[in-house]
């Protein structure tokens, strides 16, 4: 009996570790959650904007962006609705440098990511920055099914997984934070899923 039980108890421990309070391992499942109509954007159609306080508005095409340095994330990332995806990657550029290009200016301390079908979320500059966010094209490898924001996505995963908007469009650098759609709606505005910060008063 003891030597079944301590194994078991071994790999609960193991996996507890890397889920955040309140969450499950969903497994290889990767569930689709959008709040508006799935857009259909081909990659040439495709572009990515940083502007508001920076020193250089500049804005990427699918191809200017395929060129800048490559980054992966690997790693996990958790839902607020309790499921996590544990040990998945996710490919594309850092946002680092995309910031380091437009150069945020001193007073730049929030950031509100846009989809182009007007889908928001607002984020402190401090979580986007450091090697924290992503705008990527691929998953595991292959490139970034639709349903999942393809063709190009904004991850932020150690935030619960609404702050990752999907079809990113823009990343706008504010000196004050605006709640994003979900914040409007309920949703924390920080969203620190190893603090349970669901919804608003977490
Ligand atoms: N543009 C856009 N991005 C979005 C959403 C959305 O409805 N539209 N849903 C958010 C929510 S609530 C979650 S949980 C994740 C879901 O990503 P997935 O569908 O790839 O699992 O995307 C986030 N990004
Ligand atoms: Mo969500």
């Amino acid at each position: 009996m003891a030597g079944p039980t301590r194994g078991f108890l071994g790999r609960a421990r193991k996996a507890d570790l890397r889920l955040p309070p309140g969450q499950y391992d969903i497994g290889p499942d990767f569930p689709v959650l959008t709040a508006e109509v799935t857009p259909r954007i081909a990659p040439d159609r495709w572009s990515i904007a940083v502007d508001g306080l920076v020193a250089t508005p500049t804005a990427w095409t699918w191809d200017e962006a395929h060129r800048l340095p490559a980054s992966v994330y690997e790693g996990d990332i958790h839902c607020v609705t309790t499921w996590s995806k544990l040990g998945t990657s996710f490919g594309g550029v850092s946002v680092d440098t995309l910031l380091d290009a437009a150069g945020p200016m001193p007073q730049a301390s929030f950031v509100m990511a846009r989809s182009s079908t007007g889908y928001t979320t607002n984020l402190p500059l401090a979580d986007v920055i450091g090697g924290k966010a992503w705008i990527v094209w691929t998953h595991e490898g292959h490139p970034l099914p639709t349903d999942h924001g393809g063709p190009v996505r904004m991850i932020v995963p150690h935030l619960y997984f609404w702050k990752s908007a999907k079809w990113i469009s823009r990343l706008t650098l504010l000196d004050h934070d605006e709640p994003g759609f979900w914040e409007r709606n309920g949703y924390h505005d920080r969203g620190d899923p190893w603090l349970q910060q669901r919804y608003q008063g977490d």
